[in-house]
This record gives C-alpha cells, sequence and structure tokens, in this order.
C-alpha cells in the first residue's frame, strides 16, 4: 500500500530509501506486525484480570465465555468503554494542566503566564457562575481555574461547564438516562471500576457508562479550549504556510510537538528574542530560529501565531528525516517512541519536558511553569547547539508547502457573520442552510493511519462534500491534513465547493475583509476544540429552537488512531450527531455491542456512528444523514 497521498512526505521516504538508510518508519513496523491478531481486532481478547488473558472463538467453534463467564458482548463494551476513559484521561490530564497553570498565574507564582483574553475570561466566568463586578482580571482567573479544578472530582451537582454549554433538553435525555457526569476524573474512574473482574457485566450498561465516560471528556475538552483562550488569546483567522517545505534550509528548526500551549506558546516568544536570535545567526543560521508545528500543538500555534506546520501524526518521523530538524521538542500524547531512535541517526534533539512522558533516548528538560521561559530558553540553545552538527549533504527537505488560513474559533466565525448580519450574526447561516446554499455541516476530526493511505480518506471525502455544498469544519490532525494538501485556501473554494457553498464562502470572506472567499475548509483548532464546533452547533440549533439531533450536521474521522478519538467520536454521537468512523475501532466481536453503537443507540441520543472503510460510502452516508436531518426540519434535502 502506498504510504501516504502527501507527496512531500513521499520525497523524503523516498529520499532516505536512496541514500540507502535503513529506518523502519511506521508504515514498516505495521507491516511487521501483520497479520494482526483476529481476537483484538474483534475485541474478543479481555485481559483485566490474572487468570486471563482469555479470548472467545467469534465462529462459534471454541470457548464463548472467558474464565470468569464473561460473554463477548461484555468484552467488547469494556473494551470500548476502557477506551474512551483512556482518552477522557488524556483530555483532563491536558485540562488539569492548563486551569493549574491559570492558578498559578492568577496567583503570581507563573510569571510567564498572565490573563491575555479579558473578554473570553469574563466570558468564561458567566458560563461557570463566578461574579465578576468590581474585581480585577487575576481574582477572576483565579476563581475561574478554582471553578475549573473543581469539575474533575465527584461532585454532588452535575458540571458547570456540561450544563453552560449544552442545550437544556440534551440535558434532560443525559439525566435521564443516567449520563450526566459529575465529575470528570470520576467518570473516568468509575469505567476503570465497572469494567474491572466481575463489576458490571451488562453490555448495554457498560455503553452507557462509556457514554457518561465521554461526556466528561467533552466537558473536559471545552475546558482546556477556554482557559487556553483565557491564557493565550481566542484564535481569529491567521495566514500561515503548511507541509514540510516550510522547514528551512537556513535556520534553526525547532518542531513543536504534542498537545499543550503551555510549553509551545513560551517557545514562540522566546524564539523571537533578540539575544538567541542572534545566536542562532552567529552559529550560521542566516534565517534565524524557525519554529515549525506538528500534531495539536502545531494546531495551537497555528492558529495563534501563524507558526507554520510541518506535518501531522503519521507522517511525524519524517520531519527529522529531512535532516534539517535540529530539535524536537515535545509535550504528551501522539508522539510515537520510534522518534527517539529516528533522531538518534541524524544531529537532531529530540527533547522531552513533562514528567509524564520521558522517552529512552530522548534528553529531558524538565518543564515547570513557573520558570516556563527559563526552560524555553534552554531548549533553543541546545537546538542551536545541534544546529552546529548538521550534515549539509543529508539535507532533504521537499519543495511543498501551500498556504493555509486557520483560525476560525467559534468567536471569530460569529464575528465575521457579524459583518453581514450585525444584530444577529447568526442569521446568514442559518438562511443558507434553510435555502439550501449550505445542505449541512461536517466536521472533519482525529488523525492519520497506517491503516488507510495518509490523507486519502479525508480527501475522497471533502471534496464529495463540498461539491455537494457541505460547509467543513475541521480541528486536530484532519486539519492538518487539508493545510498540508492547500485546501485551507480562498483558491481551494472555487476549485471544489458546490456552487451554494462557493457563493456563501465568497460572499462572507468578502464582507469580512479577507479579499476573497473563505476557505473551503475552516480550521477550528486543535483536538479539544472540537468544542468549538459544539459551540457553534448549539448556538445555531438554540436559534433554530431544536435539540441538537435535529440539526443537519455530522462528523467524520476517516483515519482514526487515538482512544481519544474513540472518546470525542462516543460524545459526538451522544451529542446527536451521525458519526463516520473510517477505520473501525474492535466492535465487531459482539453483534450487540455493533449494533447498538450503529444503529440502537440513535433511539436514545438521536447520534449513531457510521463505520465506513470506503470513503465514497462514507461521503454517501454522510449526505444521506443530512438529507434525512433536512427532510425532519422541513427543509428541501
Ligand atoms: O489530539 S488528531 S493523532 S495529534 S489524537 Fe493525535 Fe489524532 Fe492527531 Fe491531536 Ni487528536
Ligand atoms: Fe478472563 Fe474474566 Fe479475567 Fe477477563 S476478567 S481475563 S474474561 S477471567
Amino acid at each position: 500500500m502506498e504510504q501516504s497521498k502527501d507527496r512531500a512526505v513521499m520525497v523524503v521516504i523516498d529520499g532516505v530509501k536512496k541514500a540507502g538508510y535503513r529506518f523502519p518508519l511506521a508504515w514498516e513496523r505495521y507491516e511487521a506486525q501483520l497479520p494482526q491478531c483476529s481476537f483484538g481486532e474483534l475485541g474478543l481478547c479481555c485481559r483485566h484480570c490474572l487468570q486471563g488473558p482469555c479470548r472467545i472463538d467469534p465462529f462459534g467453534d471454541g470457548p464463548q465465555h472467558g474464565v470468569c463467564g464473561a460473554t463477548a458482548d461484555v468484552m467488547v463494551a469494556r473494551g470500548v468503554a476502557r477506551a474512551v476513559a483512556a482518552g477522557a484521561a488524556s483530555h483532563a490530564g491536558h485540562a488539569k494542566h492548563v486551569a493549574h497553570t491559570l492558578l498559578r498565574a492568577a496567583r503570581g507564582e507563573a510569571k510567564d503566564y498572565f490573563v491575555k483574553d479579558t473578554a473570553k475570561l469574563q466570558a468564561v466566568a458567566r458560563k461557570a457562575g463566578v461574579a465578576t463586578e468590581d474585581k480585577t482580571p487575576e481574582a477572576i482567573a483565579l476563581e475561574v481555574a478554582e471553578k475549573a479544578l473543581a469539575e474533575f472530582s465527584e461532585r454532588e451537582a452535575p458540571l458547570a461547564w456540561t450544563l453552560s454549554t449544552l442545550p437544556e433538553q440534551r440535558i434532560v435525555i443525559f439525566k435521564k438516562l443516567g449520563v450526566l457526569p459529575y465529575g470528570v476524573d470520576s467518570a473516568i474512574s468509575e469505567v476503570m471500576h465497572r469494567t474491572t473482574y466481575g463489576v458490571d457485566a451488562e453490555p448495554l450498561n457498560i455503553l452507557l457508562g462509556a457514554v457518561k465516560c465521554a461526556i466528561a471528556d467533552y466537558t473536559a475538552c471545552h475546558i482546556a479550549t477556554d482557559l487556553s483562550d483565557i491564557l493565550f488569546g481566542t484564535p481569529g483567522p491567521v495566514s500561515a504556510r503548511a507541509n514540510l517545505g516550510v522547514i528551512k534550509r537556513d535556520a534553526v528548526n525547532i518542531a513543536l510537538h504534542g498537545h499543550n500551549p503551555l510549553l509551545s506558546d513560551i517557545m514562540v516568544q522566546v524564539a523571537r528574542e533578540p539575544e538567541l536570535l542572534d545566536r542562532a545567526r552567529a552559529a550560521g543560521a542566516s534565517g534565524g530560529i524557525n519554529l515549525v508545528g506538528i500534531c495539536c500543538t502545531g494546531n495551537e500555534v497555528l492558529m495563534r501565531h501563524g507558526v507554520p506546520l510541518a506535518t501531522s501524526s503519521v507522517s511525524q518521523e519524517t520531519a527529522i528525516l529531512t535532516g534539517a530538524v535540529d530539535a524536537m521538542v515535545v509535550d504528551y500524547q501522539c508522539v510515537m517512541p520510534s522518534l527517539a531512535s529516528v533522531a538518534e541517526c541524524y544531529h537532531s534533539k529530540l527533547i522531552t519536558t513533562m514528567p509524564i512522558a520521558k522517552i529512552a533516548g530522548a534528553q529531558h528538560f524538565q518543564f515547570d511553569e513557573a520558570s516556563a521561559k527559563e526552560t524555553a530558553r534552554r531548549i533553543v540553545e541546545a537546538a542551536i547547539e545541534a544546529f552546529h552538527r548538521r550534515d549539509p549533504a543529508r539535507v532533504n527537505i521537499p519543495d511543498v508547502s501551500y498556504s493555509a488560513v486557520a483560525g476560525f474559533s467559534a468567536e471569530a466565525i460569529v464575528g465575521a457573520l457579524a459583518r453581514v448580519s450585525g444584530e444577529d450574526p447568526l442569521k446568514p447561516l442559518l438562511d443558507n442552510i434553510v435555502s439550501g446554499n449550505i445542505a449541512g455541516v461536517c466536521l472533519f476530526a482525529g488523525c492519520n493511519t497506517v491503516k488507510v493511505t495518509q490523507d486519502a480518506n479525508y480527501l475522497a471525502m471533502v471534496r464529495e462534500l463540498a461539491r455537494n455544498n457541505v460547509l467543513i469544519l475541521c480541528t486536530g490532525c484532519a486539519a492538518g491534513t487539508f493545510a498540508r494538501h492547500g485546501l485551507m485556501r480562498p483558491e481551494a473554494t472555487e476549485e471544489y465547493a458546490g456552487p451554494g457553498l462557493k457563493g456563501v464562502l465568497e460572499a462572507v470572506g468578502e464582507v469580512a475583509g479577507l479579499g476573497g472567499p473563505l476557505p473551503l475548509v475552516l480550521h477550528l483548532g486543535s483536538c479539544v476544540d472540537n468544542s468549538r464546533a459544539v459551540d457553534i452547533a448549539v448556538a445555531v440549533a438554540g436559534k433554530l429552537g431544536v435539540d441538537m439531533d435535529k440539526l443537519p450536521v455530522v462528523a467524520s474521522a476517516p483515519e482514526p488512531v487515538t482512544e481519544k478519538a474513540v472518546a470525542i467520536g462516543t460524545w459526538a454521537v451522544a451529542l446527536g450527531i451521525p458519526t463516520h468512523v473510517g477505520v473501525v475501532p474492535p466492535i465487531h466481536g459482539s453483534r450487540l455491542v455493533a449494533g447498538t453503537l450503529t444503529a440502537g443507540i440513535k433511539e436514545l441520543f438521536g447520534g449513531y456512528f457510521i463505520a465506513e472503510s470506503d470513503p465514497l460510502k462514507a461521503a454517501q452516508a454522510l449526505l444521506a444523514a443530512i438529507k434525512e436531518r433536512r427532510r425532519a426540519l422541513g427543509l428541501a434535502a
């Protein structure tokens, strides 16, 4: 199978092959794994106690129960629930980290951080129920941070961020089904409890536990987005470039990889310091210091600072294989441990920064918010030092990069629409949905995987949906894909948008002063910023006076990898959104679980999963879901 649809990625892979270097990359490591275990693929293997591992024969000839008596349905449901819990734990860790930093900043204990966006602080304070009159921004921030941190442990009442960001009708449904979380961490812990040896053995009950945990995950994502905006600013449209061609031959290149803006935002500030720039130039880097982003950290600094995006997800190793990345700085999540061995074969330094995310073979610079800039400076110095050892003969930077307009936060979208219709900003969006110029909205989210030619599913689907006048939003590595392929440009609107959609994107782009249409794909941010898509959907639902499961809104993760993607997909379904996955998680060992997630769950929440590996069929299924909803709303389909 072809590794990637990304020309730049293929140039680098071919380059190292031609040069005779032997690096097994993710794709070769995947091949070495084949055939992967069928029990695992179906979700029919359990290791939750020491009597296992237990496996169930999918053909019915061998064992149908684990040692404890667990059935296939129970095993598969437990597997799904634990994946959601792991994903939620990751987003919760990220969110708490930002909340602690806001708290320390407000107390004056983290001098490099401060309230950058007071308007967002006010808005979030209102949501969280924090009074703001006669208080300094620091005093408000302190209370907001405390409120946020209080969302994580078990409380007596539902969570402020869940209640204040979702429509009342959704909350009623969640209450009725017993899936309204009373604590983010406690919901995660509850899944671990109920899926351990000898606890919950009712598959549908386990799935409801997974949904509850997924709603906790949503809440954590929203907290992470809100507090990051307070500390670093709410994104607005910004131009940048994307793909490996953004790495510069004449500069000290530092790749920022991982998720949290806490370190990467400070890196951006420090890399502009004249003293460090002078040192880089003195080392022979006439182009100075060039920061580039990878994965969600890449999205964070792209949307707030226009830092170019180098690559995403499955192709992260190729950044180092250009031979010109002097340091790759990582925090946590989606960072392949293999980066250490790839970096070892070059002059590149892999720098870990978080106590919970060290990698054997990497250099560790302990990051503490109290001394953030100091650490960031030391990292830049280490990169300059590595630059001295770069071998120009091994540099192979593909000449591929596209311009991209990023940073469409909910606030930025409403701001752009307000220029069209000041007193009622959502009106143009609604009018165009009603008239059918916009058939519906699709949010693309999630990763790239070795199981699909990188980007292939995204590209096929986005063209088909845009052609059919579906407005496209994106986050995470989905955003990375579209940026790397030039679909976040106004030119892509001209090329791929159907006539109705094109007209709308042109009209809004002109009025918003972009000097051309809005890009074909609107970049909402990182994976936690899927919460921004919810904010937009909730506002539209409110305006239409319906719940979210009535909206012609769908979601897709065409190339998902992580447990975080499973958690996000599950909450999207719980919020009433038909959600496509292009790589099927291990659910097919249980007809009951697979049937519930792809069909039965619709009766409870309105949303459901569409598991489809063929991108064109997936696009058709999403279009059909949009049409079904339009008809139900009495709109022409
Ligand atoms: O949180 S899309 S590979 S980088 S999990 Fe990871 Fe997937 Fe990328 Fe961002 Ni999201
Ligand atoms: Fe086997 Fe049950 Fe233990 Fe799982 S929990 S390993 S099915 S005995």
